[in-house]
């Protein structure tokens, strides 16, 4: 059996990153693709356990590099027990964020060194990249009134940082995208559910071409 593929979507608070994720994993399943959807921090129940320590608002919260042991420590235990097996199985795993949302945050957003996170990265997940990484983007006009909408003042420890950390994550993530054209596709997200969707279809298109 040929292994499935790992896709990751990635982008700041409110890009619709996991609206997306169940629209794209409907679409791979009626292709008669078995998928398995997931995300991070989370997962599996370990990793379940450690996003509680780094998005819940009690405690005095967490230094850049503790964040990114503990996000690097979810993610190990997120991919030797869920992602590793689903792929082996021949499924396609889509992981609303993964390592490049610990490169923008904790690198592009708190300082720490790229090469310090894909140190980490390569002793917790052995160093496991997707074969596609759906960069969603939209401004962060379009993100405050979409999160307004839904959330009110309630916003998770991260996700309450300031606008220049999430400037400083946002940049992050297009550098990364110029830098890996072939890993990573750009997706206006923008514009309505649906629009976005195509636009990840057609991304696709080329993995799905050579899929039997
Ligand atoms: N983090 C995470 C790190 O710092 N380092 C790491 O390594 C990792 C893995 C995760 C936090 O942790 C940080 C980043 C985050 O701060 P989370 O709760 O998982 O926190 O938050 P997010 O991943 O940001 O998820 P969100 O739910 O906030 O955003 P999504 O998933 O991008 O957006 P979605 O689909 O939930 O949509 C948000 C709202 O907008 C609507 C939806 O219906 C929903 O109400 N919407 C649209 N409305 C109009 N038009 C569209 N096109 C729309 N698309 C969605």
């Amino acid at each position: 059996m040929s292994p499935g593929k790992f896709i990751s979507l990635e982008g700041g608070e409110g890009a619709g990153k996991s609206t997306q994720s169940r629209l794209l994993a409907d679409a791979l399943r009626a292709r008669g693709l078995g998928v398995v959807t997931t995300r991070e921090p989370g997962g599996t129940p370990g990793a379940e356990r450690i996003r509680e320590l780094l998005l819940g608002l009690d405690g005095e919260g967490w230094n850049p590099r503790a964040e990114a042991l503990l996000f690097a420590a979810a993610r190990s235990d997120h991919v030797e027990r869920l992602i590793r097996p689903a792929l082996a199985e021949g499924k396609w795993v889509i992981c609303d964020r993964f390592i490049d949302s610990t490169r923008a945050y904790q690198g592009g957003g708190g300082g720490l060194d790229d090469e310090d996170i894909m140190t980490l990265h390569r002793i917790g997940s052995r160093g496991l990249l997707p074969n596609l990484t759906l960069l969603i983007e939209i401004s962060p006009q379009v993100a405050a009134e979409r999160l307004a909408r839904r959330d009110g003042d309630e916003a998770d420890r991260i996700g309450g940082r300031g606008a220049d950390y999430h400037a400083r994550v946002a940049s992050a993530f297009e550098r990364f995208a110029k830098a890996e054209p072939m890993r990573f596709a750009r997706i206006d997200g923008n514009g309505a559910i649906e629009h976005t969707h195509q636009q990840i279809l057609a991304a696709l298109a080329p993995m799905l071409e050579h899929t039997p």
